[in-house]
């Protein structure tokens, strides 16, 4: 028979992608249980084609489930992970509760699918949105010429905030259109947004603000951290010097990274192109000629990292500088979260 799977967190931003991945992926579930908090309980959702009805998350949920998904916050996979494993699942979870912990491995299909197998806690963990849009294109490289140093700067949708991220931006932009003398003035587009920020700390309408997360030692955000610390045990570099500032722009679906690499040893722009084009799953889109860039817009709904804009540094040959687009809910989150998902079912079936 085939495994079975729990979905946590079926009704959010991430699970409802997640139930459209496992209608039009190939099915490699036995009995598919959705699960969300007792507000959403009771719902019904469409999941290969048929309707499910949402359970409350409860221990006996886990019953009888090989592999359990998480996509709900942070204290909720802490709490509720290991009481799935318990029941004799393997977690899934695609909060930040367990990914620096060195028992638990931090796969991306795509570059370490072995370390699946190795998982003491009976718990795999998927990385930050973030991290996974450009880590698929980074490691190739890495591979190529030897990652040393990254300087990034992250150009963040909204809807990493979840489903009140987008309806905020929505909102916003609705109050702010038809004025067009908004945006020539201090103060202006505070005051038309007016109190209503959501889940960030200023207006997205008509700006960009240079946070996402939580703050932290010295100034650096949550966000920022994890692109380092991830980055660093993805690659299995725990050296790896890495600078980022994370910016939320006023995108509703794809997370973009300016990167700026540095290598071990000479690099060159073709040679980078020749490597992302054969890498699985990479799109290059590097045309600047005929206006062909990555970018949200295009890159929302699909599943690859878009890569362009590689160009040699000029004043240091050995590093590359690049743009990377992915959309946020599917590589950032749940197509990531359905591979790995997809290599245990393998395992369970002895294959
Ligand atoms: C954002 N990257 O864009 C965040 C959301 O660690 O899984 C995902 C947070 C996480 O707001």
């Amino acid at each position: 028979a085939l495994p079975s799977l729990a979905v946590v967190g079926a009704t959010g931003a991430v699970g409802t992608v997640m139930c459209e991945l496992l209608s039009s992926r190939k099915n490699m579930w036995g009995e598919i249980r959705l699960v969300a908090s007792k507000r959403s309980a009771g719902r019904t959702l469409v999941v290969r084609g048929e309707e499910v009805v949402v359970q409350e998350l409860a221990a006996d949920v886990f019953d009888g489930i090989d592999v359990a998904m998480f996509d709900v916050p942070d204290e909720v996979s802490a709490e509720w992970a290991p009481i799935a494993v318990s029941h004799g699942a393997i977690a899934v979870d695609n909060s930040g509760a367990f990914r620096m912990d060195p028992d638990v491995p931090l796969v991306v299909p795509e570059i370490n699918p072995e370390q699946s197998r190795n998982r003491p806690k009976g718990i795999i963990a998927n990385a930050n949105c973030t991290t996974l849009a450009m880590i698929v294109a980074l490691a190739p490289l890495h591979r190529e010429y030897g990652l040393k140093e990254l300087v990034l700067a992250s150009y963040q949708a909204v809807s990493g905030a979840g489903k009140e991220g987008v309806d905020t931006l929505l909102g916003q932009l609705e109050r702010v259109s038809g004025d067009r003398s908004l945006g020539s003035r201090s103060g202006n587009v505070r005051q038309a947004v007016g109190d209503d920020l959501g889940p960030f700390p200023a207006p997205l309408a008509l700006n960009v603000v240079p946070w996402a997360g939580s703050l932290r030692d010295a100034g650096w955000s949550s966000e920022e951290l994890k692109m380092r610390n991830e980055s660093r045990k993805i690659l299995g570099l725990p050296d790896l010097k890495v600078s980022a500032t994370c910016v939320r722009v006023p995108v509703v679906t794809g997370h973009s990274v300016a990167v700026h690499a540095v290598f071990g040893v000479e690099v060159d722009a073709e040679g980078a192109r020749e490597v992302l084009r054969h890498a699985p799953g990479v799109i290059l889109v590097d045309d600047p000629a005929a206006g062909e860039f990555p970018m949200p817009i295009d890159a929302v709904g699909t599943d690859p990292s878009w890569v362009g804009r590689i160009r040699r540094s000029i004043d240091d040959p050995r590093a590359l500088d690049l743009f990377v687009t992915g959309d946020n809910l599917r590589k950032g989150a749940a197509l990531n979260t359905a591979q790995i998902a997809e290599l245990l079912s393998k395992e369970l079936q002895g294959s």
